[in-house]
């Protein structure tokens, strides 16, 4: 019952569901959030223009315990303060160019109840049993760590001693999953990608699992345990049915997530608590837990305490959203761990952007823009574009889908780059501007045209703002194109 893959998409309409994860709210968007909304907003927009109806969930997980901790320091009332970070999140990715078509939060009325269900759904299955819990709890990730994951005692991510925490729980069988979670992974080779994280995943599950506490004693924030108020669902129960209860559990019995999209840190949860709960509660799994790298900030790790964490937003200020976009995609191979640093990203901008790709359709706006309409792509005759362009135009599209299919975000961009320095070689091997005669010179710029209105439409899912433009400029009117200037795409940075 595993749900739908991407290379089935495309072009009926199919749906085509994608998630994030639903980021915590003890603070503000950094760099990594950014990276995993802009890939996975790439592919919800990628998916849509090829015709998918696209559902993009992205949110926000507001039940942990460090939402306490986080309001308590700012000062404000807890409802206040959620409100205030939910508001933050959703318009940080409004301004970075996120298409998300819903954006959930766990205090909702709609996720509580969903939460609820599911809570019966397991508890049905004979899989929730209560017993005594033993453990170090790392309020950072909100997870038991064991004592041998530990370093100097402290949780190796956060710098933090855990808590010893002896309490009574909820547990939920995970370790009755094994077997099937191990046949599962056997059946569907690409359930995670890329390869080395699936197997990293594997391993993992056939060293054995434990069954995990599912609920946490005596708190007041938090989504109570059926029938128990004395308990609340550990976040983690709670939070992974975000995904079902912002589209419903009628819609995923039908269409489960064919994509849910995070970094390493938290493909075990999807990979394998995910599965296993879907199990118990007969629902149908995800299609596919796609798993990126970690970022560190000029070579060192990305966190609040060491005080090194840079807001997407300011980037966007400087370089516009696509050209942070463009940055991420570009510069990180997906799945790798990937470096920040604004030197790389004003080098990638001013080359790739400013140089590249922003001259080249000034160039050829501003050379077309003098003659009257020219031939479109697709038009017939004396002067449309030839078969050369059409072409390489093709074969771009191609290469560019298969790439995106395969994940792979930089090479995508780079065969659309290639595209674009075969078309200023073109302008400048021709001497367009010099070409006196109006038959060749209208043909050599109905080919251009046609190329950068290609490149328009293939940046769609990476610049949305810039290829907006490109789009805008290049007016079709049935068989024809009319060009306009247009200020610079991307002004130089200094
Ligand atoms: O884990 N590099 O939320 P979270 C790359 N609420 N990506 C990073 C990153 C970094 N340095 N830091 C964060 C949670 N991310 C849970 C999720 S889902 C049902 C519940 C990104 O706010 C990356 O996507 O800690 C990572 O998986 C996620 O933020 C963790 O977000």
């Amino acid at each position: 019952m595993v749900g739908g893959k991407t290379e089935n998409c495309g072009m009926n309409g199919e749906k085509f569901y994608i998630t994030t994860p639903i980021y915590y709210v003890n603070d503000k968007p950094h760099i990594g959030h950014a990276y995993t909304t802009i890939a996975a907003d790439t592919l919800a927009r990628w998916h849509a223009a090829e015709g998918d109806n696209v559902f993009f969930l992205t949110g926000v997980d507001e039940n942990a315990q460090k939402t306490v901790d986080a309001a308590k320091k700012t000062g404000e009332e807890i409802h206040a303060y959620t409100d205030r970070l939910a508001a933050l999140w959703q318009s940080t990715w409004e301004k970075l160019g996120i298409s998300n078509t819903d954006f959930i939060r766990t205090t909702e009325e709609r996720h509580v109840a969903v939460v609820k269900d599911f809570w019966r759904r397991l508890e049905a299955a004979g899989d929730i049993y209560r017993g005594e819990y033993r453990g170090l709890y790392c309020k950072g990730h909100e997870a038991f760590l064991k004592e041998d994951e530990l370093v100097d005692g402290l949780c190796p991510d956060h710098k933090t001693a855990p808590e010893l925490v002896v309490e009574e729980n909820y547990f939920f069988r995970l370790s009755k999953y094994q077997k099937a979670l191990l046949e599962l992974y056997e059946e569907n080779p690409d359930f995670v990608a890329p390869a080395h994280r699936f197997n990293e995943i594997k391993s993992f599950v056939e060293r054995g699992l434990e069954d995990v506490s599912f609920s946490r004693e005596k708190r007041d924030w938090g989504i109570p345990v059926p029938d128990d108020p004395g308990q609340v669902i550990y976040v983690w129960a709670d939070a992974l049915v975000n995904y079902i209860s912002a589209v419903g559990i009628e819609w995923w019995e039908e269409h489960p997530a064919d994509m849910h999209v995070m970094a390493k840190d938290i493909a075990r949860f999807h990979a394998v608590i995910w599965p296993a709960m879907l199990m118990s509660a007969g629902l149908p799994l995800p299609g596919q837990i796609v798993v990126h790298g970690f970022f560190t900030l000029n070579g060192t790790k990305i966190s609040k305490s060491l005080g090194n964490t840079i807001d997407p937003l300011d980037v966007a200020a400087r370089y516009g959203a696509d050209g942070l976009r463009y940055f991420l995609l570009r510069e990180i191979p997906f799945g790798a761990d990937g470096d920040f640093s604004e030197a790389k990203l004003r080098e990638r901008y001013n080359g790739d952007l400013a140089n590249g790709l922003g001259n080249f359709a000034a160039r050829v706006l501003a050379l077309a823009a003098k003659e009257e309409s020219l031939p479109a792509l697709g038009a017939e005759g004396a002067g449309a574009p030839d078969n050369e362009f059409a072409g390489v135009i093709e074969d771009t599209r191609r290469a560019v889908r298969a790439k995106l299919v395969a994940l792979k975000f930089p090479e995508a961009l780079a065969a659309v780059w290639e595209v674009i320095s075969f078309g200023d070689r073109y302008v400048n091997e021709k001497k367009v501007w010099e070409i006196n005669d109006d038959a060749a010179r209208r043909a050599a710029l109905a080919n251009l045209t046609a190329l950068l209105g290609a490149v328009g439409d293939m940046l769609a899912p990476f610049l949305p703002d810039a290829s907006q433009k490109i789009k805008a400029a290049l007016v079709r009117e049935g068989d024809t194109v009319r060009a306009v200037k247009i200020e610079p795409l991307f002004p130089r940075a200094k």
